[in-house]
C-alpha cells in the first residue's frame, strides 16, 4: 500500500458540476444543445454528478510496467493513478473494465496509442467522455502521463478482508453500557441527519425548534444516513467507508461504534424484518465488491459477500460489480442488494450466516438507487444507465417487472401517492431529460395499470436527482440540482398530486436563503415527521454560505431558514421516522 502525503481536494458534486458543465457552458454557450452535438449521449448534469473523485486514491494500488506500453517513472505513475481514481474511476471503475463509461483496459488502449488517447481526454468524445483538457481542468502534462498510464495493468487496489475490517472497528460505548431509556427530552422521531458532506459530518437538527442538537465527525463525505428498525440507532457511512453508529437515547446523541468497511461505499441498512429489529447492520462497498453483514449492537463484521460474477445480459465476468443501494425486506428476514455493473438485485437472507440463502435476480444493468411501493412489498429500483425501473416483489423474491423510464431515472427512494385516474403510483424523476415517469402499482386494484409507466410529467429541466411526497401531503416536490442553468438548480417545481395537468409551480429556495452564489444548488427535498414541512438543502461550495430551507406544505410559503456556520455543504437529510418507516 502506499501511503500519501497529499491530498487532492475534494470536488464536491456542486464544484464539479460547476468546474464541467461551466467550461462546456462557456465552451458552447447554448449547452444542452451543444452536449446534445458534440456529446450526443451525455450532457453535462450527468457528467456533474458522476465524475466524483474516489477515496482509492488515498491508497491506490502497485506500480505495474505492462509489455508494449510506454516507460513511466514511479512517481508518474503514482500521479497518473491518483488522477485516474479523482477523475475517471467513477465512469470507467477502478479496474477499468468499463462501468458507465468504456472499458480501458491495455488491449485497447495500447492499440489507440499516446497520441489518441491524449486527444480523446483534450478533447473528450461524442460518448460522454468530457473534455478534460479543454475545461481546463487537466493541464497537457498531467493528460499526457494519464495517456501513457491507461496503456498499462490497471494497478489493483487491495482488498479489504474481515481482518481489515476488525482493525478499524471500535465500540466506544458496549450495548451493557448504554441507557436502558431515552436520556434526552428531544422529539427523535422528528430529528433530522443531516449531511455536511465536506466537512465529515453530520447535524442533527430538531426538526420542532430547527435547532442543531449536536455535530457528530464522521467518515469522509457522508453519502447517507438510516435508521435502525427500532429508531434508536442511526447508521452514518461515508464515501471512505466509514460507518459510524449513533445512539439516540443519549444526551445528546453519540457514537457508540465505528468501523471501516472498505475503501469506498455508499449504502448503508439495518435488518427490519418481524422479530429480526436492529439484530443486523449490511452495509455495501464499491471497492472491493463486496457487501457486510454486521452485528446491528456493535457492527462486529460477521459475513463477507463478494458480488463479482457475471453480467446479467452479455454474461460476462466483471471483476468490480459495486453494490449501490441496499433496502431491508419487510416481508422475510432479508436484504435486498443492488449490484451496479452485473446489474443483478440479491437477496440476501440473514437467518443463517453460515449457510447464507441467496436468491439472484437479473434486473438490467447499472442498478443504483431505489425504494419501496407504498405497500413496502415492491422495491423499485433505477438501472440508470439502462433507462429501466427494475421491480422487485419481495414477498415472492423475484423480479416482477422492468419498466421503461426517460432517460437516467434517478428516483432517491421515490414517491408514493395516489393518482386521481390511474390510482396508486411510485414516481421518480431524471438526471438526463426533465421527465418525472408514474409507475402504477397496485396490482390488485390496478391491475391494468401495474408496472406501467401510467404518466410522464415534464419538470423544470433535466440534472434532478431527487422527488418526495408525504401520504399527508398533496404536494409533489422534484429538485433539478444538476441543471447547468444556475437558476434552474437554485429552484424547485412542485406539483399539485390532485391536479398534475396543471403543470408545476416554481419556489426560488436559494434566493429565500438569501443565498447568492452561483455555484448554490438546491437538494434533496425531505419531510418532516407530520409531513407538513418539507426541507431542502442549499449546497454551496465549501467556503460558502450554505443553509436548510423549510418550506410550509400547504401553503408552499417560506417557513424557516436554518443557517449556522456549522452547516458546512449539506446534502441528504433523513428525517427519523420517515427513514425508519419507509415513509415517502
Ligand atoms: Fe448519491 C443515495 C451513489 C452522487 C447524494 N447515492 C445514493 C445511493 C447510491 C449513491 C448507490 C443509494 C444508497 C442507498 O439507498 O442504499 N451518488 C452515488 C454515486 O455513485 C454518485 C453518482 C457519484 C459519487 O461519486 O458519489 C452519487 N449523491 C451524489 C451526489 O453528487 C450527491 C448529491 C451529494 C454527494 O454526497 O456527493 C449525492 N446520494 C445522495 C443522497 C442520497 C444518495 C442525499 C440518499 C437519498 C435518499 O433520499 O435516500
Amino acid at each position: 500500500m502506499r501511503s500519501k502525503t497529499k491530498h487532492w481536494p475534494i470536488f464536491s458534486a456542486a464544484a464539479l458540476a460547476f468546474l464541467v458543465g461551466t467550461a462546456w457552458a462557456q465552451q458552447n454557450p447554448d449547452t444542452n444543445q451543444n452536449t446534445a452535438t458534440k456529446h450526443p449521449n451525455t450532457s453535462a448534469e450527468e457528467l456533474g454528478y458522476r465524475g466524483h473523485g474516489s477515496p482509492v486514491a488515498e491508497v491506490g494500488g502497485q506500480m505495474v510496467i505492462t509489455p508494449g506500453a510506454p516507460d513511466m517513472t514511479q512517481e508518474e505513475f503514482d500521479h497518473a493513478q491518483e488522477i485516474y481514481f479523482q477523475r475517471c474511476a467513477g465512469c470507467h471503475g477502478v479496474l477499468r473494465k468499463g462501468a458507465t463509461g468504456k472499458p480501458l483496459t491495455p488491449d485497447i488502449t495500447q492499440q489507440r496509442g499516446t497520441e489518441y488517447l491524449k486527444t480523446l481526454i483534450t478533447y473528450g468524445t461524442p460518448a460522454g467522455m468530457p473534455n478534460w483538457g479543454t475545461s481546463g481542468a487537466l493541464t497537457e502534462k498531467d493528460i499526457e502521463i494519464v495517456a501513457r498510464f491507461i496503456q498499462h495493468e490497471p494497478p489493483a487496489p487491495p482488498e479489504y478482508s474481515l481482518a481489515d475490517m476488525k482493525n478499524t472497528w471500535n465500540v466506544i460505548v458496549p450495548p451493557e453500557e448504554r441507557p436502558k431509556e431515552k436520556q434526552n427530552d428531544i422529539n427523535i422521531e422528528n430529528l433530522f441527519s443531516v449531511t455536511l458532506r465536506d466537512a465529515g459530518q453530520i447535524a442533527l437538527i430538531d426538526g420542532d425548534s430547527k435547532e442543531i442538537v449536536n455535530v457528530i465527525d464522521t467518515g469522509y463525505a457522508v453519502h447517507i444516513s438510516r435508521m435502525s428498525a427500532s429508531g434508536r440507532y442511526l447508521l452514518v457511512i461515508g464515501r471512505d467507508a466509514k460507518i459510524d453508529m449513533i445512539d439516540l437515547y443519549m444526551d445528546p446523541p453519540q457514537k457508540v461504534a465505528e468501523i471501516k468497511v472498505g475503501l469506498e461505499a455508499r449504502s448503508v441498512e439495518s435488518s427490519k424484518y418481524k422479530g429480526w429489529e436492529d439484530k443486523y447492520t449490511i452495509a455495501g462497498t464499491y471497492w472491493p465488491p463486496q457487501f457486510v453483514i454486521m452485528d446491528g449492537d456493535t457492527l462486529e463484521p460477521l459475513k463477507i459477500v463478494s458480488t463479482r460474477g457475471m453480467t446479467v445480459d452479455t454474461q460476462e465476468y466483471h471483476p468490480e460489480p459495486r453494490v449501490a443501494a441496499i433496502v431491508a425486506s419487510h416481508e422475510h428476514p432479508e436484504f435486498i442488494i443492488n449490484v451496479k455493473e452485473t446489474g443483478k438485485i440479491l437477496l440476501a437472507n440473514y437467518e443463517d450466516l453460515d449457510n447464507i440463502n441467496m436468491v439472484e435476480i437479473g434486473a438490467a444493468r447499472f442498478l443504483h438507487d431505489g425504494g419501496w411501493d407504498s405497500t413496502n412489498r415492491y422495491f423499485m429500483t433505477a438501472a440508470n444507465e439502462s433507462d429501466k425501473i427494475a421491480v422487485v416483489d419481495s414477498k415472492e423474491r423475484k423480479l416482477a417487472a422492468l419498466v421503461d423510464a426517460k432517460r437516467i431515472p434517478h428516483p432517491g427512494r421515490g414517491a408514493n401517492f395516489e393518482d386521481p385516474e390511474f390510482g396508486p403510483v411510485w414516481a421518480t424523476s431524471a438526471l438526463g431529460s426533465p421527465a418525472i415517469t408514474l409507475i402504477g402499482t397496485d396490482p390488485e386494484g390496478h391491475p391494468d395499470n401495474a408496472w406501467k409507466p401510467v404518466r410522464v410529467l415534464q419538470g423544470l429541466g433535466g440534472g434532478s436527482l431527487f422527488i418526495k411526497t408525504h401520504p399527508e401531503s398533496d404536494n409533489l416536490w422534484v429538485d433539478t440540482t444538476f441543471n447547468p442553468d444556475a437558476k434552474i438548480a437554485q429552484s424547485i417545481a412542485v406539483f399539485d398530486i390532485n391536479n398534475l395537468e396543471a403543470g408545476y409551480e416554481v419556489l426560488p429556495i436559494v434566493e429565500w436563503a438569501g443565498i447568492k452564489s452561483p455555484n448554490a444548488r438546491v437538494v434533496q427535498p425531505e419531510y418532516n415527521q407530520a409531513g407538513d414541512e418539507v426541507w431542502f438543502s442549499v449546497w454551496n461550495g465549501l467556503d460558502e454560505e450554505s443553509a436548510i430551507v423549510v418550506v410550509d406544505d400547504k401553503t408552499r410559503k417560506l417557513k424557516h431558514v436554518i443557517k449556522d456556520e456549522r452547516l458546512v455543504t449539506p446534502t441528504g437529510k433523513f428525517n427519523v421516522y420517515n427513514t425508519q418507516h419507509d415513509v415517502y
